[in-house]
């Protein structure tokens, strides 16, 4: 795997490591972006200088993109002490197929990606179907930093904070008929610059789907940002979803329609191995996948010749806050 060092060489402090010298560098590039007016009206959003300084704030990297200002979010689960995973590592170790199916294609191939103007139809059984354009979705509601650990599937996971807001609060926007069972999400598929669409290892475009009450869930994130700036496009620029207590790929990247239903959708992973991908997904240590087991993780970043796996937690870690929504189902059937 290719792992490129951003061009700033930044590497993203976490909380505990943020000793004076951390955060006083930090605030130098800060303040040097800022002169450079690449974050412009962003600086009136950020909390508070105190609130930067805790940490509170993921700080600017000063690079290409855009900063995204945001308040650490007070959703129950939605921090974590663990160790972020290095900027560079989530940027460049991706899953994002319609650009190629190695990790470091993404990051490779994504710069394609045209991710202006976009804009995001939300329609089927709601009262007020709208087509958002991206710098409305952007206003909607307040941007809060989420800190989510992130578990692919194939085993491995990262410790991402993330920027966005809740789900519901879009869901609320368009008033879902009481039809309404399910949303579907439906991502790009742009042959000009997508280069993988049309290959075979899936139908396109990527779409996932969530029931009614998990994407009402506070920690549903509409994604718009990560590391306190925009999205890189590898990480599903302009906008995306996570779902933290579900397998990365129920995370849909670069939304461009959200529909709703009163049937389960058919979902991407699901049609191309109905027995290996089921629709719920949960993070779930005790039913294995068939082909490998799901008990534990490699945590990206800790590949040192010692580095021990970890054990996976159900729902990742966020069975307080998600267990409820399956009580009475028999989790092994319903994967
Ligand atoms: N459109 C689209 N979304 C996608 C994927 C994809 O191939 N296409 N891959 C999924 C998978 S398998 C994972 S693990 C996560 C990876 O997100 P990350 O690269 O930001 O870590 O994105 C998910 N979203
Ligand atoms: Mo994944």
């Amino acid at each position: 795997m290719l792992i490129r060092k951003n061009q700033t060489g930044f590497e993203h402090p976490v909380p505990s490591e943020i000793t004076p010298q951390h955060f006083y560098s930090g605030r130098r590039d800060w303040l040097r972006l800022m002169a450079g007016g690449a974050a412009g009206a962003a600086m009136a959003t950020w909390a508070s200088r105190e609130a930067f300084a805790q940490g509170a704030v993921a700080p600017v990297r000063p690079g290409k993109l855009a900063a995204l200002a945001a308040v650490k979010s007070t959703v129950a689960g939605a921090t974590t002490m663990e160790k972020l995973t290095e900027y560079k590592d989530a940027s460049t170790y991706n899953n994002f197929y319609e650009f190629g199916t190695d990790k470091a294609d993404p990051a490779r191939n994504a710069g394609t990606l045209k991710t202006t103007p976009w804009t995001v139809q939300v329609d089927g059984l709601v009262n007020k179907p709208t087509r958002f354009a991206l710098e409305d979705l952007l206003k909607l509601s307040a941007m809060e930093e989420r800190t989510y650990r992130l578990r692919c599937v194939e085993g491995w996971s990262m410790v991402i904070p993330w920027v966005g807001y809740s789900m519901s609060e879009l869901i609320k926007r368009v008033e879902p008929q009481g039809s309404a069972k399910y949303v579907e999400f439906i991502t790009l598929a742009d042959p000009k610059t997508m280069p993988f669409v049309g290959s075979r290892v899936l139908e396109w475009p990527y779409v996932e789907a969530l029931r009614m009450d998990e994407a009402m869930h506070p920690l549903t994130l509409l994604t718009f940002g990560m590391y306190g700036e925009v999205l890189p496009n590898q990480n599903g620029a302009p906008v995306r979803l996570v779902v933290p207590w579900k397998y990365g790929f129920k995370s849909g990247k670069s939304l461009v329609r959200i529909r709703f239903t009163d049937k389960q959708p058919a979902t991407a992973w699901n049609k191309s191995a109905p027995q290996e991908y089921g629709f719920y997904s949960n993070v779930n240590p005790t039913v294995d996948h068939p082909r490998w087991s799901q008990a534990t993780e490699r945590r990206i970043g800790e590949d040192g010749l010692f580095a021990k796996r970890r054990k996976t937690l159900m729902f990742n870690g966020y069975e307080a806050q998600v267990g409820q929504l399956y009580a009475g189902m028999d989790l092994r059937k319903l994967y």
